[in-house]
């Protein structure tokens, strides 16, 4: 028996653009994705865009009981700042209502709420004006920030800035997943910055409005394992690392950005703009617990035929194919369990061991109405191996220290992933897409029973 500590979180995330729909009714203004959907629905998988989703917006109440149904203690969603504040100023009464009434049906389900403020989900207003781009953007986020807390703190006594925020800028800046789907090396390291400054501004706001509750970020973590321990493959590995991991975990947690990166973006020409007290507002407002996304590993060797200065971070290392992985074909994403272990021992040991807590981490398996049985029950086995292994690395990371207080799937109900729309299903429960009608997935039984008995 692997047993918890106690008061373990045991739950599921979600987001508020993956899951709410009604994403054009009730005051919402448009976002990046409504905007993409609406120019270039070919795009995304079978034409499934942002407008509907899992309907979250019409049948929280329900969700509620389904949370509790499947043993979960708490579960994170998003804002949208969109539906909050449609033109970023004016406060929309009736998303104000939908929210306060979703969170306080959570905790009368005995749910723990925990809220992040941004999910990809960059209103079209602020985008017109540049996004992360524009150094205004920090400002109208910590007033978004700001105005949540207000609303929702006595609500909310966890709270997080971001959800993955290298991935808004890769992936909108460098890969062509997410709006504005450019390629520049240099505007992708501008909003990386303004990111940081972003959730730096907002964290600040935070001590002002509230003494009671914590404030934290949630990032993506791939461990990077070098392709040999040769020099070169070794080096490629501290160079992802310091763009991928360190850039937002060790502003967030330590208050420094790695001078490593500031002298390799200088070499390369690609240093952000920045003004003076930026310095003061990274090192003085820490977090108080981080979340951190863990789906799969990162394998890396030396970059192919680099260039200087660099145009992507191809030009820093290259990926590797590791013959040996084991890999989730729907997904293209391996899974490496092992992993976990590593993440807890480093946030014990370079990360002062600050709590923090598994944010996300699931399996997205495509047609799974393969396995349903004669009783309508999706039989995910190959789900509660998954997050069983995972767990156990977990396990063994908390048993010699690490200060993990929780562990949250992806996620609750299958939800629209993004580009991939209702491809992968991760959700404890299925999600029928003709009615919206929720059915319970094994994986939602044996939840219950991990939480009920704080381990398994
Ligand atoms: C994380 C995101 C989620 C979710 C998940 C699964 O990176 O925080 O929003 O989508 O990944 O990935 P995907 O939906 O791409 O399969």
């Amino acid at each position: 028996m692997k047993n918890f500590p106690d008061n373990f979180l045991w739950g599921a995330a979600m987001s508020a653009p993956q899951t709410e729909g009604q994403s054009l009714n009730f005051g919402k203004a448009a976002t990046t994705w409504d905007y993409w959907f609406h120019t270039a629905p070919e795009k995304f998988h079978q034409n499934q865009g942002p407008e509907i989703t899992s309907g979250v917006y019409d049948h929280y109440l329900d969700d509620c009981r389904r949370m509790q149904d499947i043993g979960l203690n708490s579960l994170r969603t998003s804002i949208s700042w969109a539906r909050l504040l449609p033109d970023g100023k004016t406060i929309n009464q009736e998303a104000v209502d939908f929210y306060r009434q979703f969170f306080s049906a959570m905790l009368d389900h005995g749910i723990e709420t925990m809220i992040n403020l941004f999910h990809f989900d960059m209103p079209m207003w602020l985008m017109d004006q540049g996004g992360w781009e524009n150094r205004r953007s920090i400002e109208a986020f910590a007033f978004y920030a700001k105005t949540s807390f207000e609303l929702f703190g006595d609500l909310v006594k966890k709270w997080t800035t971001f959800n993955e925020p290298i991935v808004h800028v890769e992936c909108g800046y460098l890969y062509q997943y997410h709006y504005p789907a450019i390629v520049d090396f240099r505007r992708a390291i501008q909003v990386a910055y303004h990111t940081l400054l972003a959730h730096k501004a907002a964290v600040k706001i935070f001590r002002e409005v509230t003494q009671t509750s914590e404030i934290g970020i949630i990032l993506n973590i791939s461990p990077t394992y070098p392709r040999s321990e040769v020099e070169e493959d070794v080096l490629a590995a501290f160079q992802s690392d310091l763009l991928n991991t360190r850039s937002f975990l060790d502003p967030a947690v330590l208050g420094t950005i790695p001078e490593e990166l500031t002298e390799l973006l200088a070499e390369h020409d690609l240093l952000p703009e920045r003004e003076a007290g930026d310095h003061e507002l990274i090192k003085e407002n820490l977090v108080d617990f981080i979340g951190l996304n863990y789906y799969q590993p990162r394998r890396v060797q030396a970059p192919i035929a680099p260039k200087k200065p660099a145009e992507m971070p191809a030009d820093f290392y290259a990926a590797y194919d590791w013959p040996d992985k084991k890999m989730n074909p729907y997904r293209g994403w391996e899974i490496y369990p092992e992993a976990l272990y590593d993440v807890a021992l480093m946030m014990k040991k370079e990360y002062n061991n600050i709590p923090w807590y598994v944010s996300e981490n699931g399996m997205g398996v495509a047609d799974e109405e393969r396995f349903m049985n004669d009783s309508g029950e999706i039989e995910d086995d190959y789900r509660i191996e998954f997050m069983k292994e995972h767990l156990s690395y977990l396990h063994q990371g908390i048993v010699e220290g690490s200060n993990c207080f929780g562990y949250h799937a992806w996620t609750f109900v299958d939800c629209w992933s993004w580009l991939n729309g209702y491809k992968n299903r991760y959700g404890f429960y299925r999600l029928d897409l003709d009615t919206l009608e929720r059915s319970m997935k094994k994986s939602g039984r044996w939840m219950r029973a991990v939480s009920e008995k704080n381990g398994f």
